[in-house]
């Protein structure tokens, strides 16, 4: 391997030469970054320069050096009085590499341990630019940005296709400081008042005493807590929906949930609700898909990521506002604009586009960059400032709290990944981790020893001035806005809004997490939750668990539906998306080729499943590691017959009696079918079809003898996302 070694394009290769089979001995210097990758921008800890030739890495020269920078001749053996010991205490490079070792990892975020991130540019089409001073949202303003995607309640090992809230946490490293948006892929939240969240976290964590089950809310204390705490309904009821299993983080929307207020040049204001809509439309998994990927693949969500960055398929989102009018009632349309567990429907007040989003590199370290990013509500610029929301108030005292606790004192803002792009001229001085040389005598103000220096900015010198918002008279009350008491209207609103095989998913998603609550309580006053919904919801949810259903309230009006919360209806580009090949030994190369590369013009990731290895630029899966799931639809290249490794003994999906077809391809195919992905081919498969008990002429089918023309009408059917016709929702009784 050498410094200027170019590698074949390896899609997911962990590095960025190409290794030898035998140890490398002679020294060089490191690899470069992947392609792929990026890293935190060259600035010093405070702020912009003095800058370095290039980002900030680590790793520098050929030779193995202590911390200090001491050239080390062995890493592999402890000093010792003779070969066979005893070890001496004098060993000062094993003393360091094993407490350095040990001091390893820091403590997991609370909530939101999960996650991945990725690099980007946000340009601004300047549509806010009326509404809002801040800089980045001027027209043509292009601001970096670091993404953290993650899941709430599981630990950092726990699976990605887990039914959970996503988090979408977006810092723009804008021009007048950091402005951090942390939302999630749910427009509200469970409780109205942030002094609820110890409780909402610890009910939804697994239980304390076995500490199971780990990053769900299936079971008893999550739902003993949300049929108690009726607030939560609205959230929980979006949690059972698909919406709980995203497809990818690519096909997600984000929302800040909160209204915010925007605060234009002149100093008008008015009210905001942050959207951000992905390109690729919003799409989400099956359950029995997000069950199997969570046994099968884990990092789903995380390679999804990394894989379509690194292929160019960059992610994008459009950031959108809903604009209310400030009024002193902070309502519109009867909706309190406060209350966090409440939407605006869209059909109500358009999401109006204000810029795109690209993500267009991959972290070069996870620990430095998407474990140590920070984010906080808090961190805000001119022209964006907060309300009166009681939850928001809450998060802008924690997150700052709960980053010295886990980044180990009060300098995180130093960490690469957090420092602003803005100059920093702070009166902050010391605390661990203190990475900056401050200089200067008087970090006080008033002062005359440094001159005075720092001064204040006024709002001409783009100082970030709280809008002096009236507080209303009032009295000290531990209290909710009696329009807070509203619980069951907005769910009934997203019920009614679902097209029935949504709503089939959300009865299905409540008869199992209720089934895996094991008190009889439990279950039966979450059905009483559900009547307040609908009344057929709460009716299949009951039948499932084997209870009569409770009456729901007949004070409970109709719900006028939103279209827009659906994710049915559309089409979508493709990009990104995948599809598996699946051959046999007798493939015809050239037909492959003349596939593959329509497939990748169509913008498409397609996967060759070969019945063994080889060549890992030509065929990425083999018959024993591919699993239908990781393909959004499935192409079939003949029958491929069973290959030599199909026993039963050595893989148990090789059980059963297939002559024609390999029998872990009939298991592929029809796992293909049941989670309602579109299927094409051409030659034998139409046998091969029949062979795994599928028809060939069922809905999202395509045979043909043209191989390219075959999969163009396969990603037609892939905009919708699946074939939903492939399975009619039951008749409503
Ligand atoms: Fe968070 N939340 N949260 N949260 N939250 C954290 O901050 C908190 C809430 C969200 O990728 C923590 O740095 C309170 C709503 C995201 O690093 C912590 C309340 C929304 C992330 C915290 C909420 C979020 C967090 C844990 C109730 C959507 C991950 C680690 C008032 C608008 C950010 C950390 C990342 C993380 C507190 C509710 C989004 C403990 C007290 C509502 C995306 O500070």
């Amino acid at each position: 391997m050498t410094a200027d070694d170019t590698r074949p394009d390896l899609p997911g290769a962990p590095s960025s030469g190409e290794p030898t089979v035998e140890e490398p001995v002679e020294p060089r210097p490191p690899l470069p970054p992947k392609p792929d990758q990026a890293a935190p921008a060259p600035l010093s800890a405070t702020g912009r320069g003095p800058r370095t030739d290039g980002p900030v890495r680590a790793q520098e020269g050929a030779y193995l050096t202590n911390a200090q920078g001491t050239r080390l001749p062995d890493s592999d053996h402890s000093l010792k009085a003779g070969p066979r010991g005893p070890v001496l205490l004098q060993d000062h490079h094993l003393r360091e590499k094993i407490t350095h070792f040990d001091h390893e990892r820091i403590p997991e975020r609370v909530v939101h341990a999960r996650g991945a991130a990725a690099h980007g540019v946000f340009e601004s089409y300047g549509a806010g630019a009326g509404i809002s001073k801040a800089g980045f949202l001027a027209a043509g303003a292009k601001t970096p940005v670091f993404v953290r995607f993650s899941t709430v309640l599981g630990s950092r090992g726990s699976a990605d296709t887990v039914r959970d809230t996503r988090g979408f946490a977006t810092k723009f490293y804008t021009d007048e400081g950091v402005f951090d948006l942390v939302g999630n892929n749910i427009p509200v939240f469970f409780i109205q008042d942030a002094i609820k969240f110890p409780d909402v976290v610890h009910a939804a964590k697994p239980h304390p005493d076995r500490e199971i089950p780990q990053a769900q809310s299936a079971h008893d204390t999550f739902w003993d807590f949300v049929s108690l705490h009726t607030e939560a309904t609205h959230h929980t009821l979006w949690n059972m929906s698909d919406r709980g299993i995203p497809r990818s983080y690519r096909t997600m929307e984000g929302f800040g949930i909160y209204t915010f207020r925007l605060v234009d040049a002149e100093g008008a204001t008015c009210l905001v609700k942050w959207h951000w809509k992905p390109k690729l439309g919003v799409h989400s998994l099956t359950w029995d898909e997000a069950q199997l990927i969570g046994g099968a693949d884990p990092d789903y969500h995380r390679r999804d990521l990394y894989d379509a960055i690194e292929a160019g398929a960059f992610p994008q989102w459009e950031l959108g506002v809903q604009v209310m009018p400030d009024t002193p009632e902070q309502t519109f349309e009867g909706i309190d604009l406060l209350d966090p567990t409440k939407i605006v429907p869209e059909e109500l007040a358009p999401v109006q586009a204000l810029g795109l989003m690209t993500l267009h590199a991959n972290p070069t370290n996870f620990f430095a960059e998407v474990e140590q990013v920070a984010f906080h509500p808090g961190h805000l610029v001119p022209g964006i400032d907060v309300t009166d929301d009681p939850l928001l108030a809450g998060r802008l005292f924690s997150y700052l709290d709960t980053q010295i606790t886990r980044l180990g004192g009060p300098n995180f803002a130093q960490i690469p990944i957090n420092r602003t792009h803005a100059p920093v001229n702070d009166m902050l001085r010391d605390g661990f981790h203190q990475d900056a040389v401050h200089t200067g005598v008087a970090p006080y103000k008033p002062n005359s020893l440094d001159g005075g220096c720092p001064f204040f900015a006024g709002t001409d010198e783009r100082a970030f001035v709280e809008h002096p918002q009236p507080v209303p008279e009032s009295r000290k009350v531990r209290e909710l806005p009696a329009s807070f008491d509203d619980h069951f209207s907005q769910p009934r609103l997203f019920w009614a809004s679902m097209t029935p095989v949504e709503q089939e998913h959300i009865i299905n998603a409540y008869g199992f997490e209720l089934g895996k609550c094991t008190e009889p309580a439990v279950r039966e006053r979450s059905l009483r939750v559900l009547a307040r919904i609908d009344g057929r919801l709460c009716a299949e949810v009951a039948a499932a668990l084997g209870l009569p259903a409770p009456e729901g309230d007949p004070a409970d009006g109709p719900a006028e539906p939103s279209p827009a919360l659906s994710q049915l209806g559309r089409s979508w580009p493709v990009a990104g998306r995948t599809v598996g090949i699946l051959t046999g030994p007798d493939a015809d190369p050239a037909t492959l080729d003349a596939v593959r590369d329509a497939a990748l013009a169509a913008d498409l990731v397609p996967l060759v499943v070969a019945p063994t290895g080889g060549d890992p630029a030509r065929v990425q899966r083999s018959f024993a590691t591919a699993r239908s799931v990781e393909f959004d639809a499935v192409l079939l290249a003949g029958a491929p017959a069973p290959a030599a490794d199909a026993a039963p003994a050595r893989d148990a999906r090789a059980a059963g009696p297939h002559a024609v077809l390999d029998p872990r391809l009939a298991l592929l195919l029809d796992e293909a079918w049941r989670h309602a992905k579109a299927i094409g081919g051409w030659g034998d498969a139409r046998e091969a079809l029949t062979a795994a008990g599928l028809p060939s002429d069922g809905p999202g089918v395509v045979l043909g003898t043209d191989p390219v023309q075959v999969l163009r009408d396969l990603a037609d059917l892939l905009a919708g996302h699946r074939v939903w016709d492939r399975f009619p929702p039951p008749a409503q009784s």
